[in-house]
């Protein structure tokens, strides 16, 4: 059976699962980063060029290197939530999460009954995750997560409501989208106090709840800073980040008088 999040988590004990973060578009980049050392591969459907079609290709290139591969879909997309657990996804990080009506219709989406109201079509789950039917069918609420993003003041309030909505397995902390929110739309600091302050608070608030506390870290020096304050999934820059810092390191070292 593929690894899932769930599993990732678990074998970790208590060191958080590190995730790729792809937004360009070529399924390649995803199955590159994949075969580095990332615990899971999260492609962002919300603000890159990955389409349906482009995610469909990259989920079982990824699910064949043994990572979860999680998606994260446009604003209220939930239908396409669906297509792509159908398609193999092994979580879906919804953004801009802020009610807990928004979390029930997340929820629906993506569990089977009695959770939610999936609809059975699993395409290309059953090659990617390598199991039959029947097994997918019995483990599949259990082993594909769908995280709510917690990334504005109203979302922030209801937290804890939205944690508690069955079918939701956890919350992904949206930094740069908090600050503006925060700051009543005056500055854009991900890692300003208050964004401190309540990062904090929902990595608490989903530990109440037995539930998964997810962030995006810009860098890999950010991710460290998040270490051990009680995330489970951290992601780490993005490709775009990592092939432009790749590409200035390679070029200020090939210039350098040795
Ligand atoms: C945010 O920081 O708002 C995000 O959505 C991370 O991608
Ligand atoms: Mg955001």
């Amino acid at each position: 059976m593929a690894t899932s999040l769930p599993m990732v988590i678990s074998r970790n004990a208590g060191q958080p699962a590190l995730a790729a973060w792809c937004g360009l578009p070529d399924p390649s980049v995803s199955a590159l980063l994949a075969r580095e050392d990332f615990d899971a591969v999260v492609l962002d459907m919300q603000h890159s060029a990955v389409d349906f079609a482009a995610a469909a290709r990259a989920i079982p290139l990824i699910a064949a290197a043994g990572k979860p591969a999680m998606v994260r879909i446009p604003v209220g997309d939930f239908a396409t939530a669906s297509r792509l657990l159908d398609a193999g996804a092994s979580g879906i990080i919804a953004p801009m999460v802020n009610s807990v009506a928004d979390a029930i219709a997340f929820a629906q989406f993506t569990k089977y009954p009695p959770l939610g109201e999936r609809s059975w079509g699993p395409h290309g789950a059953l090659a990617a995750m390598g199991l039959a039917a029947d097994a997918y069918f019995r483990s599949a609420n259990d082993i594909t997560v769908a995280l709510a993003m917690i990334e504005t003041r109203e979302a922030l309030a209801v937290i804890d409501d939205i944690l508690a909505v069955p079918g939701i397995d956890g919350v992904f902390i949206g930094p740069t989208d908090l600050s503006i929110g925060l700051s009543g739309g005056l500055s854009m600091d991900p890692t300003s106090a208050a964004v401190e302050s309540a990062l904090d608070h929902a990595a608490a608030r989903a530990k109440a709840a037995g539930k998964v506390a997810g962030i995006f870290a810009a860098s890999g020096a950010r991710a460290a800073q998040l270490h051990g304050r009680g995330f489970h999934l951290i992601s780490v820059g993005s490709d775009a980040i990592l092939l432009k810092a790749g590409a200035q390191a390679a070029l200020q070292s090939a210039r350098s008088r040795v």
